[in-house]
């Protein structure tokens, strides 16, 4: 396949003003027609005579019609990319009429058809499988949309902008027509017909602009939309209070539908969702779907500004509008919520999802280079490290500056397709600083380790602090340049009180920082609040850690302490497990008396009444099998898998009388709220619960039964269900047939029930989830189950997935090779596990490098998926 890249971009030759489209919908045959104003584009010096192409795939041709000539067949080519033909003059009308099938539009790309809706998902390429057109980002038109569709079938006819004309037609069918005032980029297209429920709001902007807001779910859903819409509500007052930015339309439509790619899509005006991150109601949602539909539904609104108003000029400057809006949204939720505990939820994230991306096959910088299907650059390098190098401008501006950075950038680029560039250059013109280094982090892909060394002068009252970073070669780039990066030090005193809190700037490879007036040898707090997105290698002692853990005032920094003394405690067994000869519990003796000690620093946390409830739940959860994989080569699935149950297990045993008492003393009887505070209670009892089946003192698990059946929200039975799940208790049959039976016809809700099943530890599973994959809740054509059962099996269970007699791979392989025809994109999203090979033993990497080599050698295989496979292997 083709590879696009970045150096190689041009201008549109032609670019498009305006443009009328006129759909008649049907299931099987939609007509569409199309006017384009087309304008020759003055910088590229084109005109009467040249070459006219517009993109387009699989849609049937009809006509052509340039100023009201109709073509004939042989004065235009239309290839598997699209239509060209010559230009008749400097500004012309075409005309261009194409048929497409929704119903047989499983790619789910284009429009198509969401149980009984039309909808459509045009980001990235999209909409050149609804009509030809020059579908890139810098073509920026105005849209008006004519929709005629059956009445009784669509009552509900939706596109961008407002609602200018509407009527009945004969045959049964109605009309509307949408006009768009703000031009945009043909991915924010949308259109949505269907029969629909309605739920609606509204909101005053600051400057009194009435807003209505509306949210549309499929008939039975309306009770479940009351967080989104109040989280669409604290989204806009939010943007108008933090960064002056208010909505520029009458109205604000959210569509949620059940069959999509990703999680949501920000159109203008139109919002289309994923239903599962718009539905919930106490007893269908946990907190952490609650927090997410915060989270997207503000992200998508953030997009508005950040994406819509100002876009990207092409793809490559993809993160221009991911990491910032990503960011924003990272804020919003810190603000709305405990700023800590979302800061240690983004950094888990970064470091589960984005560092392996980053020091795997398919390293990449923010902004790529090159690309051969676009769709797979919606990364977490592009959103999250994106989002974490706005973070990082916001740190060395501080939050005046960041503003003004950000009021130059929507004022002097309002309404353009821009770079990363242009993003940067306004930061610094407006605050008069120079990010030429700091720019590094755009094109240099990567996880920079950092080393630390710490010399204290008791004399002078001097504290040296030594820094050194290095980034390794990723695929592509061997030679990495020094980064610029804030890191944010603590100097902490004997009695845990700050000597020093400042933030310096690392610029070179190796660098000195000197700190005056420190009366003590300090305890360095590195790196506090995550302030650069980096590796830290340097060993601090057990006692450190510990003091840290419990006296950091930076919160995240107590977290972080704890994470390392857990990590390092776990690979010290790891190794032991693999020499030992597999047993978990002499391996973490073997580790030392460390063990007792942090368990009494997890007893610390879990009884400091001082500290949040949030923040104490995630502090006690142990590093991740997944996470713990990355530290180990070879990574061994097994003596991860024990040796973690094993802490837990010694954790749960300790502290049994503390985890009971905190379980009991925060049950509640009130209502259930999905604020944060009762979240973060939830949470700790949810914590206490899984130490204690930990125990494997068999009247726990009997709890968890008794949670399962007596609790009245989701959040409570999915922590009851999800300790259940590993377990051989019959209360985990008989939750899971309750809960089967319960939510058969809830697809958002039994999805849950497939995800448990695949990320059970049992031994069953495999045979379970290849089972499961004939349940009537299940199909192949939607990839939230898709996800929920397939993706859930690789990614949250990898002792069953990475099985040595390659059981795992050879199932997950079958299912690539056959979602391949259905949805590349998702496939191609879903073959990233089998990429990390490179961490395993040589069985493994053998067995999954045959795992590639297989998915490589399917006949016609997409463009998606050979992307991902091919550089996998590599
Ligand atoms: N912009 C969309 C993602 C589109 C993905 C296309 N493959 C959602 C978001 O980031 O807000
Ligand atoms: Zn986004």
């Amino acid at each position: 396949p083709h590879v696009i890249h970045r150096k190689d971009y041009k201008e549109p030759d032609f670019i498009v003003e305006k443009v009328e489209l006129v759909f008649d919908l049907d299931r099987d045959i939609t007509n569409v027609k199309s006017r384009l104003f087309v304008a020759a584009n003055p910088a590229r010096g084109t005109g009467k005579g040249d070459e006219v192409f517009l993109h387009g795939e699989d849609m049937k041709l009809l006509s052509v019609t340039l100023d009201d000539a109709r073509l004939a067949s042989s004065d235009f080519t239309v290839d598997a990319e699209g239509l060209r033909f010559v230009a008749p003059g400097e500004n012309f009308i075409a005309e261009i009429e194409t048929q497409i099938s929704p119903a047989n539009n499983t790619r789910l790309e284009g429009l198509y058809v969401s149980q009984s809706a039309f909808c459509t998902q045009c980001e990235a390429e999209g909409f050149r499988r609804i009509t030809y057109f020059p579908d890139r980002p810098d073509v920026m038109a105005t849209y008006k949309v004519t929709i005629n569709a059956d009445k009784a079938s669509c009552p509900v006819l939706l596109s961008n902008g407002n609602l200018i004309d509407s009527g009945d037609l004969e045959g049964g069918r109605h009309f509307a027509v949408w006009e768009d005032p703000f031009p945009k980029p043909s991915y924010l297209f949308a259109l949505v017909a269907g029969d629909l429920a309605c739920v609606e709001d509204s909101f005053k902007t600051r400057s009194g602009r009435d807003v209505a807001l509306r949210i549309f779910v499929e008939h039975g859903n309306e009770d479940r939309c009351d967080y989104a819409m109040d989280s669409l509500i604290r989204s806009m007052k939010w943007d108008e209070d933090v960064y002056g930015l208010e909505y520029d339309l009458d109205l604000f439509n959210i569509v949620a539908v059940s069959d999509f790619n990703m999680g949501a899509m920000e159109n203008k005006s139109l919002n289309i969702f994923n239903a599962k991150y718009i539905l919930a109601k106490p007893d269908t949602a946990t907190d952490m779907d609650y927090e997410l539909i915060e989270s997207i539904v503000a992200h998508e609104y953030f997009h508005n500004w950040s994406g819509n108003r100002v876009t990207c000029r092409d793809w490559f400057q993809l993160s221009l509008k991911e990491g910032l809006t990503v960011f924003r949204d990272q804020e919003f939720s810190a603000d709305q919520r405990s700023r800590p505990v979302q800061r240690i939820k983004d950094v888990a994230q970064l470091r589960a999802r984005q560092f392996p991306e980053d020091g795997g096959p398919l390293a990449h910088p923010v902004r790529p280079d090159s690309y051969m299907e676009i769709n797979n650059f919606y990364t977490a390098t592009v959103y999250e490290k994106g989002a974490e190098l706005i973070r990082m401008m916001h740190t060395l501006l501080g939050a005046d500056g960041y503003r003004k950075g950000i009021d130059l950038y929507f004022d002097r680029h309002d309404g353009q397709a821009v770079t990363c560039d242009d993003f940067a250059k306004a930061m610094e013109d407006a605050n008069d600083a120079d990010f030429s280094q700091l720019k590094r982090w755009y094109s240099q892909a990567g996880t920079p380790e950092l080393t630390w060394q710490g010399d204290y002068d008791a004399d002078a009252k001097q504290f040296t602090l030594t820094i050194t970073q290095k980034t390794d070669p990723t695929p592509g780039q061997p030679d990495k340049l020094p980064l610029h990066m804030p890191i944010a030090v603590g100097l902490l005193g004997a009695d845990g009180s700050d000597l020093v809190a400042k933030t310096v700037e690392l610029i070179q490879d190796r660098q000195e920082f000197v700190f005056d007036g420190v009366g003590q040898k300090p305890v360095v707090s590195f790196n506090r609040g995550f302030s650069a997105p980096v590796n830290v290698m340097t060993d601090q002692p057990d006692a450190e850690l510990v003091f840290l853990m419990g006296n950091d005032a930076d919160a995240f920094n107590r977290w972080e302490a704890g994470q390392k003394y857990a990590t390092r405690l776990m690979l010290g067994a790891i190794a032991g497990f693999e020499e030992n000869g597999g047993d978990a519990d002499s391996a973490l003796d073997a580790t030392g008396e460390s063990v007792d000690a942090f368990i009494a620093a997890m007893r610390a946390t879990l009884l400091n009444n001082d500290l949040d409830k949030a923040f104490r739940a995630d502090a006690l959860v142990l590093p991740g099998e997944e996470f713990l994989s990355e530290q180990r080569k070879p990574a061994n699935p097994e003596a991860i898998h024990q040796v973690r149950k094993a802490l837990r297990k010694r954790i749960g045993l300790a502290l049994l009388a503390d985890f009971a008492n905190c379980y009991h003393q925060n049950g509640s009887n009130a209502a259930f709220a999905p604020d944060a505070t009762s979240a973060g209670q939830r949470a700790l009892r949810a914590t206490a619960l899984g130490y204690l089946v930990a125990s494997e003192k068999g009247e726990y698990a009997d709890l968890a039964a008794e949670q399962y059946r007596t609790a009245d929200n989701m959040t409570d039975q999915m922590a009851a269900l999800s300790v259940l799940n590993h377990l051989d208790h019959p209360g985990r049959a008989d939750a899971l047939a309750d809960f089967e039976a319960r939510f058969a016809k809830d697809g958002v809700v039994l999805d849950k029930w497939f995800a448990l099943q695949a990320m059970s530890s049992r031994d069953d599973t495999l045979a379970r989830v290849k089972d499961l994959m004939s349940h009537p809740g299940f199909t192949m054509r939607n990839p939230n189950k898709v996800r929920s059962l397939i993706g859930a099996f690789a990614v949250g269970n990898p002792r069953a997935f990475h099985a040595k007699d390659g059981s795992g791979y050879a199932f997950y392989v079958d299912r690539l090779i056959e979602l391949d025809d259905i949805n590349p994109q998702v496939a191609a999203r879903l073959c990233a596990p089998l990429g990390k090979w490179a961490k395993y033993d040589a069985d493994r990497v053998g067995l999954m490098k045959a795992a590639l080599e297989r998915v490589l050698a399917k006949p016609e295989i997409s463009r998606d998926l050979y992307e991902i496979a091919s550089k996998s292997i590599a």
